[in-house]
């Protein structure tokens, strides 16, 4: 059975389609030369100039972020096939992250096929997986609908290779995660790896069964299974917030457009992850995985990044993330104008592991008191705090390495600076180059809101700090500014 995209309208209905948005465009030329805007010039053939259009997408773009914006985190989740061997293939451990065992290992098709047979988590239970977003203070919920190993987790008419149709579970996980998101006001968001697909001759990566990456017929791919499926994914589960695509290679500019007016047409509203491929009209950069950026950003920025050390559940990863870690990171990314997508991988039974639980909820519980220094926070006003680039030290990717500094950050709301302390015990808290007014600080941790004494003398504030810290995990303190 083949998932039929219907695009292809018969000429006389192309013509008059044709006809419709030459009318269209005209009338629209018409209102536009009416109120030229003083400043620029305009012919009668162009009489909306291109500066226009890219301000008007910009504007476009900006709208549709606004909830990002606002959310801040977001629960990740790979889940799949790969969750079966947990890391082991064969009695062997297999080094790396679990959800590139396939890879990893070099499986061959038939063989990592075999897995979809044994794929029944009797224990998946999507209200519990939404309902732990919502506990830990997340706000969209991003689904890994298919990883690079090719198999759908959602009821897909395209492929067979898919969670319904192959395995003896025969459910749709993700119109459960639909329904349990919405009922908590999650926003369900889906991963496609657009590219890589090692199940299918002519999809990326895979070089041990089918021919290498050149000698692909890479069109036939995205034409026949990956665009229908991301197709699939936007007509078939309601309202969706994002699409993160991932690892874009064979992506060309070409490639990537083909991506975006598929989504624009369908869902104007959902946004694109920068991964789709270079020159592609993406909504907000997807950072490296794991890496927080060192610096303020103006554009919209998230990082994704794991529980542990593996995306995909491996049993003998056990190296979880303490609430502290996270919570900073959390403060840190948010003061720098970006969000946190974190990731746990629940086992083959569809259970996330209890560990990753209890870590989300301590996190969630902080963030149930002071939310309000990170859902829709602006960005830190200062930037000392954050640490400086190491003259000529860069990563092994290039990148430019910093000395982090841990003590504090700052996050904003209109007329409210929120000073984020970590580090304990400490008598006082002492910023130079303050220059505006503190009306009242107090502990967002204090149920009582009591005010917390404080000087200001020429530019330098200072807060005189309890001998233990208001919050263990990271104390704020809210300063009322004139
Ligand atoms: O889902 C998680 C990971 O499985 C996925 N991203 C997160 C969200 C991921 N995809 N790729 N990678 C992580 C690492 C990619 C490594 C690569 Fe390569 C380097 C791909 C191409 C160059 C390894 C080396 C594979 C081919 C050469």
């Amino acid at each position: 059975m083949r998932f039929r995209t219907n695009v292809t309208a018969p000429p006389n209905v192309t013509v008059l389609v044709i006809l419709f948005l030459i009318i269209a465009s005209t009338n629209c030329m018409g209102k536009e030369a009416k109120t030229p805007p003083a400043n620029k010039a305009m012919t009668s053939a162009n009489p909306v100039s291109q500066s226009d259009q890219i301000a008007e997408a910009q504007a476009k773009r900006q709208e549709r972020l606004k909830w990002f914006h606002e959310a801040k985190y977001g629960l990740f989740i790979n889940w799949g096939l790969y969750s079966i061997p947990a890391g082991e293939w064969k009695g062997k451990p297999i080094p790396w992250i679990g959800e590139w065992i396939m890879y990893s290992a070099k499986i061959p098709v038939k063989e990592y096929e075999q897995l979809a047979g044994q794929f029944n988590p009797v224990k998946f239970n999507a209200d519990e997986w939404a309902q732990l977003a919502k506990d830990s203070g997340m706000k969209y919920l991003v689904f890994d609908c298919k990883h690079h190993d090719g198999f759908a987790l959602y009821h897909s008419k395209v492929s067979k290779y898919n969670v319904y149709d192959a395995t003896p579970w025969h459910r749709d996980p993700m119109k459960e995660l639909s329904e349990a998101c919405k009922k908590r006001g999650i926003r369900l968001c889906f991963y496609y790896s657009q590219a890589t697909d090692w199940h299918e001759p002519n999809g990326a990566g895979n070089d041990w069964d089918f021919l290498p990456n050149e000698q692909k017929d890479f069109d036939q791919y995205l034409r026949d299974k990956s665009l229908p499926q991301v197709e699939e994914l936007l007509r078939n589960y309601g309202p969706i917030g994002l699409i993160w695509f991932d690892v874009p290679r064979l992506m060309n500019a070409e490639r990537c457009k083909q991506f975006t007016d598929l989504v624009r047409s369908i869902q104007p509203k959902v946004l694109v992850n920068s991964r789709l491929g270079s020159g592609s009209d993406y909504d907000y950069l997807s950072m490296g995985d794991n890496y927080i950026s060192n610096t303020i950003r103006d554009e919209a920025w998230e990082t994704a990044a794991t529980i542990n050390d593996t995306w995909g559940y491996k049993k003998d990863d056990h190296n979880w993330k303490s609430p502290a870690d996270i919570t900073f990171k959390l403060v840190d990314i948010v003061s720098k104008g970006g969000n946190y997508l974190l990731n746990v991988g629940p086992t083959a039974e569809g259970v996330i592991p209890e560990p990753s639980q209890v870590i989300l909820r301590r996190v969630g519980k902080w963030l149930s008191v002071n939310g309000e220094a990170i859902y829709g926070a602006g960005t830190t006003p200062f930037g000392d705090e954050l640490g400086h680039p190491i003259p000529g030290k860069k990563d092994n990717r290039g990148r430019q390495i910093y000395n982090v500094m841990k003590d504090w950050r700052c996050t904003t709301q209109p007329g409210k600076l929120y000073l984020h302390l970590f580090t304990w015990p400490k008598e006082k808290f002492e910023i130079d180059g303050f220059k505006q007014q503190v009306v009242r600080a107090y502990w967002l941790a204090d149920p009582d809101r009591k005010s917390v004494t404080f000087t200001q003398v020429g530019e330098k504030l200072t807060i005189s700090l309890p001998e233990q810290a208001p919050d263990e995990l990271d104390s704020v303190l809210c300063l009322e500014i004139k």
